[in-house]
C-alpha cells in the first residue's frame, strides 16, 4: 500500500467525486508521426522505482520506433504531466534487448553456470506441474514459496508484487496455498519499527504536497531526486511545493546526493548507521536548553519522563534518563558524546537543534536507506524523536519522521483468492528456510502465523525478479546454498531477460513486457494527483513469449484447477471485469474504451494534502492510536517483553526506548581495523535496481564507480577512474573509482543493481554490491541490512 494510497489514509481515499482532469486531453497523433504512419499506443514503466509513468510507444510496422511520453495536461503544478525518467524512455531497448529470453528452457549444467536447452511449452507446464505435485505430496504446501520479486510491481494483472496480489498466488491459492513472505527489502526495518511507536501496520506522514505549509525539512538520507524521478512524482511535488513554501532544508547524508544538490540548502554529512546518536545528542540540546515542547509530550506522549512510564518499566528508563545519562548506562548523550560517533561536529549539532525546536511548523522526514541496516528499527524511530520533541507530529506542514506520503486513485485490483497457508516468513530469511528450516521458530527467526517453520523451501515460482542472487544479500552464499539442488529442489524463473537470477533456474520461462500485453498501472508515489494509465499492446509478443496469466493457466490446467483460476477470463477480459469494480469504488472513471482512448486518467485528491495522525492530534481521547496505550509509546512495553524472551544473538539489540545502538558492521565494530571503510549500496538513476541494467544508453551516461574522498584516495595512492578491488571476508569486487568530495572520508558508496557477474576466481567484475553484503538479519525485523557493510580498497 505505500507506494500507492498509504495505509493509514484510509480517510483521504473515502469521498471521491473528483474532477477528472484529463479527458479532455486525449492523446493525439502528431503531424510528423502521420506522415510516417506511426501509431501511439499508450502504455506505462511498470517497475519498482516508486514513482510510475505513462509511456506512448511510437510503433512503425510492428515495432516501437521510439517510446515518448504524458502529454495531457500541462506544466501546472497539479494538472503536470506524468512525465518519464530516461529509464523509462529507453523501453524499447529493453524489449528488443539482446539478453531477451525467447523460448522456455530447462536447465542442463549447475545451478547457476548458466547452460540450458530449449524446450516446448507443453514440456515447461507438465514438469513445473509435476514437480509441484511430488513436493505438495512430500512435504505439503508450505514447502512452496513465492520469492520477493518487484520487477513490474507497477501491473495490475502482471502484478509481480507483493506476492499475495500476483497472478502466482492466484494459482496456488487454488490449490492449497503457499509458503507467504512478510516485510520488503525497501522498508523491512522501519515497517516493524514505528509501529511501535505510532501503532498500526504501517507509519505514513503528510502527503509530498503539504510541503507548501512546512517552514523547515529536516531530511535524513531521502533522495527523491534519485529515488522518485517521474514527474508525477515526489521529487516534483517537493520542488513545487517548497517553491511556495520556500521552505528550508537540512539534509542528513554521508553522500551529497542528487537531492542535495538540486535545491538543498546545507548538508550535513555523517557516518552510516550513526543517525541515531545524532537525535540523542540534538536531544540533549532540546531537553538542557528547555526547548522541547512539553504541552504535546504530556498530551500524547507516554515514557517521555519518569512520570508518563508505563508501570512494568523499570527505574530511570525514560527518554529522558537515558539522554541525560540517569539510565542504566549511565552515560550522558551530549553534543560532544554524538560528535564522537557520527563526525558531526558539536556546534553543529547544537545549532541545528536549536533551529529545530524553534521553527515551526518542521516536518522531519526519512528515507529509507537509514533503516536498511542493522539496528534500522532503532534508527527510524529516533529519528521520529524529533518530530515528537518538537510537537510536529499531526499538524500541516509537519509530519511523523516518516518518508513522506501520497494519495492514490480508488481503483480495483485483481481477485487472488485466499491463501489456506498462514505461515510466513520475513522476506530476508528465504536463503536460510532452504537449509535451516527446523531451527526457524517465531522467537528465534520472528516466524509469523505459526509456531515454527513445518517444512523447507523445496520450490521456488520467482516472477520478474532478481532477488534469487542479484539483490539478495551475499551472493556467494546465496550460490552455495543453490549449488545443492536436493536441498531447493526447482526454481521457476519467470523473467524478459537472460539475468543473474535467471542463470539459476532450472525452469526458465520467457515472458511479454508491459509492451506486448494489456493491463492497468495506477498511482506511484505521486502527492496529491493520483492517476491510472491503461497499458494497451503496442507490439505483438516477440519470439515464443507468453504472458504470465497464460502460463499460470498452462499450470493450473495440469493441476485440475483450471476452471477455478480462469473463471472462463482471458487477460482482457479479467481488465474489463476489473474495470467494471473500480468504476464501482470509482464512479467518474469514464468508460472502459474511452479510457483506452485516453491513456490516462488524473484525479486530485479533494481537499487538504493528506496530513498523518490530524485527527489523533485533534482530539486524542476520541481519536486514539493502535498503541496500547492509545498514545505516542516513546517507551514500548512489547518490545521491552521482545527484548526479554526473543533468543538473540550477540551484538542483537532491542530496546523499549528509540536508543542509538553501535553496529556490529559499523565503525565502532572490532573487524573495523580489518576492513576500515563503511560501504553502502545507493539506489541509483542508472537502473531501477537491476532493470534497465542491460541499457547500454543508460549504462554509458551513468556509470558504474565507487565513489570515495580524497582523503582515503589519497591513503590509497588510489586516483579518479583507477580500477579498484573493493573486498572483505564475503567476497571481491573490481570497480572504477570517483574520487569526489561529495562523499565523507572513511565511507564509501556505490550503486546498487549492477549485474553480479563472477569471473572464474569468484571476483565479482559486474561490481554488484551484494557481492559485499551480509546475509545476517537485523534483530527485531530479521530484515535486510545491505546498507551496513565494512571494506577494504586498493587499486586494482
Ligand atoms: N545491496 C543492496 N541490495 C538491495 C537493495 C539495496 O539497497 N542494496 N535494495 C533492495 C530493494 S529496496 C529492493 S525493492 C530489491 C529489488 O529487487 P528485485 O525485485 O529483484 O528488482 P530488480 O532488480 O529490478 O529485478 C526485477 C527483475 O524483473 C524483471 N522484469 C522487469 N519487468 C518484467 C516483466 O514485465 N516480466 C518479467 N517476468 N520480468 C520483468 C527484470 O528483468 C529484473 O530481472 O533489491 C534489494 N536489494
Ligand atoms: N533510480 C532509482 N530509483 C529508485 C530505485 C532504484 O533502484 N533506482 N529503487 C526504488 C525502491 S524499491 C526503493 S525501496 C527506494 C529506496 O529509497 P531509499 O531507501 O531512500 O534509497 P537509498 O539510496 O537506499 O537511500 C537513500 C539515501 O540514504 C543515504 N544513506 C545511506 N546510509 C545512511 C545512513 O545511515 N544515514 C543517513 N542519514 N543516510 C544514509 C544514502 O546516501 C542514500 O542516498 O527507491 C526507489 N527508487
Ligand atoms: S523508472 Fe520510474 S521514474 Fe523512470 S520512467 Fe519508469 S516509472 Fe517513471
Ligand atoms: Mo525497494
Amino acid at each position: 500500500m505505500k507506494w500507492g494510497a498509504a495505509a493509514g489514509s484510509a480517510a483521504i481515499v473515502a469521498g471521491n467525486s473528483l474532477p477528472l482532469r484529463a479527458l479532455a486531453n486525449t492523446p493525439e497523433t502528431t503531424p510528423a508521426e502521420k506522415r510516417e504512419a506511426v501509431r501511439s499506443v499508450w502504455s506505462a514503466c511498470t517497475v519498482n522505482c516508486g514513482s510510475r509513468c505513462a509511456l506512448r510507444h511510437q510503433v512503425k510496422d510492428g515495432v516501437i520506433v521510439a517510446t515518448h511520453t504524458d502529454n495531457t495536461g500541462d506544466d501546472e503544478y497539479g494538472n503536470h504531466q506524468v512525465r518519464a525518467c530516461l529509464r523509462g524512455r529507453s523501453f524499447r531497448r529493453r524489449v528488443y534487448n539482446p539478453d531477451r529470453l525467447k523460448y522456455p528452457m530447462k536447465r542442463v549444467g549447475n545451478r547457476g553456470e548458466g547452460k540450458f536447452e530449449r524446450i516446448s511449452w507443453d514440456e515447461a507446464f507438465d514438469t513445473i506441474a509435476d514437480n509441484l505435485k511430488r513436493i505438495k505430496q512430500q512435504y505439503g504446501n508450505e514447502a512452496i514459496y513465492l520469492n520477493y520479486c518487484t520487477g513490474t510491481l507497477g501491473g495490475t494483472v502482471s502484478k509481480s508484487w507483493p506476492p499475495a496480489a500476483t497472478p502466482i498466488a492466484r494459482l496456488m491459492n487454488c490449490w492449497g496455498g503457499y509458503l507467504n513472505h512478510f516485510g520488503d527489502y525497501s522498508t523491512a526495518q522501519i515497517t516493524v519499527g514505528l509501529p511501535y511507536l505510532f501503532g498500526g501496520s504501517w507509519v505514513g506522514s503528510n502527503c509530498s504536497s503539504d510541503i507548501v505549509n512546512t517552514k523547515l525539512i529536516v531530511n535524513f538520507g531521502n533522495n527523491p531526486a534519485e529515488t522518485r524521478m517521474s514527474g508525477g512524482g515526489v521529487v516534483y511535488q517537493m520542488t513545487e511545493a517548497r517553491a511556495r513554501s520556500n521552505a528550508r532544508m537540512i539534509t542528513f547524508d554521508p553522500r551529497m546526493t542528487d537531492s542535495v544538490l538540486s535545491g538543498n540548502d546545507e548538508w550535513v554529512p555523517l557516518r552510516p548507521g550513526t543517525d541515531a546518536a545524532l537525535v540523542a545528542g540534538m536531544a540533549w540540546v532540546m531537553i538542557t536548553e528547555n526547548l522541547v515542547d512539553k504541552a504535546f509530550i504530556d498530551r500524547y506522549t507516554i515514557g517521555y519522563d519518569e512520570d508518563s512510564l508505563p508501570a512494568s518499566a523499570p527505574k530511570g528508563s525514560s527518554w529522558v534518563s537515558y539522554i541525560l545519562g540517569n539510565g542504566p548506562d549511565g552515560t550522558a548523550k551530549t553534543p560532544a558524546w554524538a560528535a564522537r560517533i557520527t563526525a558531526v561536529p558539536e556546534k553543529t549539532i547544537i545549532r541545528l537543534a536549536r533551529e529545530i525546536a524553534s521553527t515551526k511548523p518542521c516536518n522531519v522526514m526519512q528515507g529509507w536507506g537509514v533503516q536498511r541496516t542493522t539496528n534500522g528499527e532503532q534508527a527510524s524511530r529516533a529519528i521520529c524523536m524529533l518530530a515528537i520533541m518538537t510537537g510536529n507530529v499531526g499538524i500541516p506542514g509537519g509530519g511523523t519522521g516518516a518518508r513522506e506520503g501520497s494519495w492514490g486513485i480508488p481503483f480495483a485490483s485483481f481477485p487472488t483468492l485466499s491463501n489456506p497457508v498462514t505461515t510466513s516468513i520475513p522476506m530476508f530469511l528465504w536463503t536460510d528456510a532452504i537449509h535451516r528450516h527446523d531451527e526457524m521458530t517465531a522467537l528465534t527467526d520472528g516466524i509469523r502465523g505459526a509456531d515454527r517453520l513445518k517444512a523447507p523451501i523445496k520450490f521456488i515460482w520467482n516472477y520478474a525478479g532478481n532477488c534469487i542472487i542479484n539483490q539478495h544479500a551475499d551472493t556467494n552464499r546465496t550460490h552455495e546454498i543453490l549449488q545443492d539442488d536436493t536441498k531447493c529442489e526447482m526454481i521457476v524463473v519467470i523473467e524478459n531477460h537472460m539475468t543473474a537470477s535467471a542463470r539459476y533456474a532450472d525452469i526458465l520461462l520467457p515472458d511479454l513486457t508491459a509492451a506486448e500485453q494489456p493491463d492497468f498501472s495506477t498511482n506511484g508515489s505521486c502527492g496529491n494527483m493520483g492517476y491510472a494509465i491503461f497499458c494497451d499492446t503496442a507490439v505483438e509478443p516477440l519470439h515464443e513469449c507468453r504472458s504470465v496469466y497464460d502460463m499460470c493457466t498452462g499450470v493450473a490446467k495440469r493441476l485440475g484447477v483450471e476452471a477455478q483460476y480462469t473463471e472462463g477470463r482471458d487477460q482482457e477480459a479479467w481488465l474489463r471485469f476489473i474495470y467494471a469494480e473500480s468504476r464501482k469504488i470509482n464512479p467518474e472513471l469514464p468508460d472502459f474504451d474511452t479510457f483506452r482512448k485516453m491513456g490516462i486518467v488524473k484525479q486530485t485528491n479533494p481537499g487538504e494534502p493528506h496530513v498523518e495522525y490530524r485527527a489523533f492530534r485533534e482530539n486524542p481521547e476520541a481519536n486514539p492510536l493502535a498503541t496500547p496505550s492509545g498514545k505516542i509509546e516513546i517507551y514500548s512495553e512489547q518490545l521491552a517483553q521482545i527484548a526479554a524472551t526473543w533468543t538473540l544473538k550477540d551484538g542483537d539489540i532491542i530496546r523499549p526506548l528509540p536508543e542509538y545502538a553501535s553496529s556490529w558492521e559499523g565503525h565502532e565494530a572490532p573487524h573495523s581495523k580489518q576492513y576500515p571503510l563503511q560501504m553502502f549500496g545507493y539506489h541509483y538513476k542508472a537502473r531501477t535496481h537491476s532493470t534497465y541494467g542491460n541499457v547500454d544508453v543508460l549504462r554509458d551516461a551513468n556509470r558504474q564507480e565507487v565513489w570515495l574522498n580524497p582523503i582515503d584516495a589519497q591513503a590509497r595512492g588510489i586516483n579518479d577512474g583507477d580500477m579498484l578491488q573493493v573486498w572483505n571476508d564475503r567476497g571481491e569486487i573490481r570497480v572504477a573509482a570517483k574520487v569526489t568530495e561529495r562523499i565523507m572520508p572513511g565511507v564509501v558508496a556505490m550503486g546498487q543493481g549492477s549485474w553480479y557477474a563472477p569471473d572464474r576466481n569468484g571476483i565479482d567484475r559486474g561490481a554488484c554490491m551484494n557481492t559485499l553484503t551480509t546475509q545476517r538479519p537485523s534483530p527485531l525485523a530479521k530484515g535486510n541490512p545491505q546498507h551496513s557493510n565494512l571494506v577494504e580498497i586498493a587499486k586494482a
